[in-house]
């Protein structure tokens, strides 16, 4: 198979063993980071989702894609481009977190990446976060926007909690709210939650989106 193949392969299986050596040959044949990344293991976790939720693939074995992923994204990571340098050049500062009760954070982790390389500063912290942990750090680190992702349907909802929180808090002009994660729909970000958030709420697609839409929402 070819090393792009064989790299989604690797996901699919959740097959660690070599995982270096096929990382090496892809860059050394010359393909970018970000696309190996984008294409070929975003591909091997896009067909996991789909075994998984038809039932031919057990919980266990997408964990061991997952790990597989996480260990790809670690290998690529020091290649891909980096657009600005040191602390002073920061253009702006997000708090990231997978909202409360939700696991998922190789989404999260990605849009890390892609906005640290960007120029950014990213606070992540973490997992299963409430909304409270987020305010707390947003105040902490004077960030500019908080970005929550959620895989499950669930996560939906407590997005929405989230806003209310901030609502009743009078924190919702304080930080535009950037959201993100396979469950969400744009039109349920951008009609529904838009219309209940006297502040702005953003929804990123993808880490790229997400990356388009820092820029407008960093004061
Ligand atoms: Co879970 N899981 N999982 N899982 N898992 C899904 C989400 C699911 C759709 C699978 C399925 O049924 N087909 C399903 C949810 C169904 C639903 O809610 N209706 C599901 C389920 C059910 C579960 C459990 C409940 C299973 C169980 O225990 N019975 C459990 C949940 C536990 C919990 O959260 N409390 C669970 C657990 C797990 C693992 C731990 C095994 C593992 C996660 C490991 C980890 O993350 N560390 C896992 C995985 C790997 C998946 C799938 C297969 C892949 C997710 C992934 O990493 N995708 C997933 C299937 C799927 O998504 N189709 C699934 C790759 C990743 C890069 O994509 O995170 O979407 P994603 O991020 C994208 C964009 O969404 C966007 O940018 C990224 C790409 O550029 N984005 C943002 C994401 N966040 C953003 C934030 C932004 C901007 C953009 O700004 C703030």
């Amino acid at each position: 198979l070819p090393v792009g193949e064989r790299l989604e392969r690797r996901i699919i299986d959740g097959a660690r063993k070599g995982l270096e050596d096929d990382v090496e040959e892809a860059l050394a044949l010359g393909m970018k980071a970000l696309d190996i990344v984008n294409t070929h293991l975003l591909g091997g976790m896009k067909v996991v989702g789909e075994l998984f939720g038809s039932g031919q693939m057990q919980l266990p074995f997408v964990l061991q894609s997952a790990e597989v992923m996480k260990a790809a994204v670690a290998l690529l990571e020091p290649h891909m481009e980096r657009v600005a340098g040191g602390p002073d050049e920061t253009k702006g500062t997000i708090v990231l977190a997978t909202v409360r009760g939700d696991v998922h954070d190789i989404g999260k982790n990605l849009v890390d990446i892609i906005l640290t390389n960007n120029g950014y500063k990213v606070v992540n912290i973490g997992i299963k976060q409430p909304i409270s942990a987020m305010i707390e750090a947003a105040e902490q680190h004077d960030a500019d926007v908080i970005g929550m992702s959620g895989l499950l349907v669930k996560s939906t909802v407590v997005m929405k909690e989230n806003l209310e929180e901030l609502v009743s808090r009078g924190l919702e002009k304080k930080w535009p709210i950037l959201l993100g994660g396979a469950a969400l729909t744009r039109t349920y970000v951008e009609d529904d939650l838009a219309s209940m958030f006297p502040g702005t709420v953003r929804y990123a697609r993808d880490a790229f989106e997400g990356l388009r839409l820092m820029e407008p929402l960093v004061r």
